[in-house]
């Protein structure tokens, strides 16, 4: 195992949390389950059957590659901000690849199952392979995608500024009915970045195995619920696997089990910004401090949960959730 450490250069009004990789040595014999799936009840969703199908993400972030385990997964490939024309899919940062692992990888016998196997993707290159870029090229990927389709934005990005364009180009996306989840941030106390920040995101806060809140996850009344996002195994850039660790890493873990929920067929209620960020929160499981706080957000999510609500099995509401906390807290899922 190599351990690398990735910093992105400080250029661009927009760019990646820093973030560490170690890359690991696979088997080609069979599938590995990054732990997420061991925390987290995402199965629930694939064995009834719901893994994305019909579902479009964006992906805004360093690229992606040609990987075996993300064959055919790619509907839509461009860059922006770079005058390239170039057309070949490329990622040498690794932290796209990583993204739009998490959430494409095959179900198969190789590598990992990503969290929404069946979604189709486009991959909007908005970082430059040194992991910045600029927030008028994110708005530019981001209408891009709203024009061919996307029924989801991920962006593991994030400034420190403010940006209007920014602002009023999330709240066109979430009025045309899109769901935009976004990154907290890897400042810990020093607050969330922007569009983490931003009232109108979803944002992703980071747990580790122990449930712990990630040291790095940045912290602030906007963080809406956390997800798996410490040493977590995904696609890398060598065609191979790595684990990554970062709000980055949650983002995508949580817009893929998004693209499960909105996939059911019988799901009528819980499609656009607002239902969704509501049916997360309040199925989540409450870490920290009684009800919503800047750490932990409503929670943790709880996949099988939303599912069961969307279905109509159960009937979780805000006050019954945190009704329920005791059970909660001790929520394990064994699979
Ligand atoms: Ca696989
Ligand atoms: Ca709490």
């Amino acid at each position: 195992m190599a351990t690398h450490k990735i910093k992105s250069e400080r250029k661009g009004s927009v760019r990646l949390p820093d973030f560490t990789a170690k890359t690991i040595e696979a088997s080609a014999l069979s599938q590995m389950t990054p732990w997420l799936y061991n925390s987290i009840n995402v199965d629930a969703l694939h064995n009834a059957g719901y893994t994305g199908e019909g579902q479009v993400i964006a992906v805004l972030d360093t690229g992606t590659i040609e990987h075996p385990d993300l064959v055919d997964t790619v509907i839509g490939y461009k860059e922006f901000g770079t005058p390239s024309g170039q057309s070949a899919m490329k990622d040498r940062n690794g932290h796209g690849v990583w993204c739009h692992g998490i959430m494409a990888a095959q179900n198969n016998t190789h590598g990992i199952k990503g969290t929404t196997h069946s979604s189709k993707f486009l991959i909007q290159k908005v970082l430059s392979d040194g992991g910045y870029g600029s927030l008028r090229e994110v708005v530019k990927a981001g209408d891009d995608a709203a024009a061919n389709g996307a029924t989801i934005i991920t962006a593991s990005l994030g400034a420190m500024k403010y940006s209007k364009l920014v602002a009023a180009a999330i709240k066109r996306w979430t009025d045309a009915g899109i769901v935009f989840i976004c990154a907290a941030g890897n400042e810990g106390r020093n607050g969330l970045s922007y569009p983490g920040r931003d009232p109108r995101s979803i944002t992703i806060g980071a747990i580790d195995q122990t449930h712990k809140i990630a040291g790095f996850s940045s912290v602030g009344k906007e963080v809406d619920v956390v997800a798996p996002g410490v040493e977590l195994l995904s696609c890398w850039k060598d065609g191979g696997y790595a684990k990554l660790s970062g709000t980055s890493m949650a983002t995508p873990v949580v817009a893929g089990i998004v693209a499960c929920i909105k996939s059911i067929p019988e799901n009528k209620d819980f499609q656009t910004q607002k239902q969704i960020e509501r049916l997360l929160s309040n199925t989540a499981d409450d870490y920290g401090t009684t009800g919503h706080d800047h750490y932990y957000g409503h929670g943790l999510i709880n996949p099988e949960r939303a599912m069961n609500t969307v279905l109509g099995v159960n009937t979780f509401t805000k006050e019954n959730a945190l009704a329920s906390l005791s059970y909660a807290v001790n929520y394990v899922q064994t699979t």
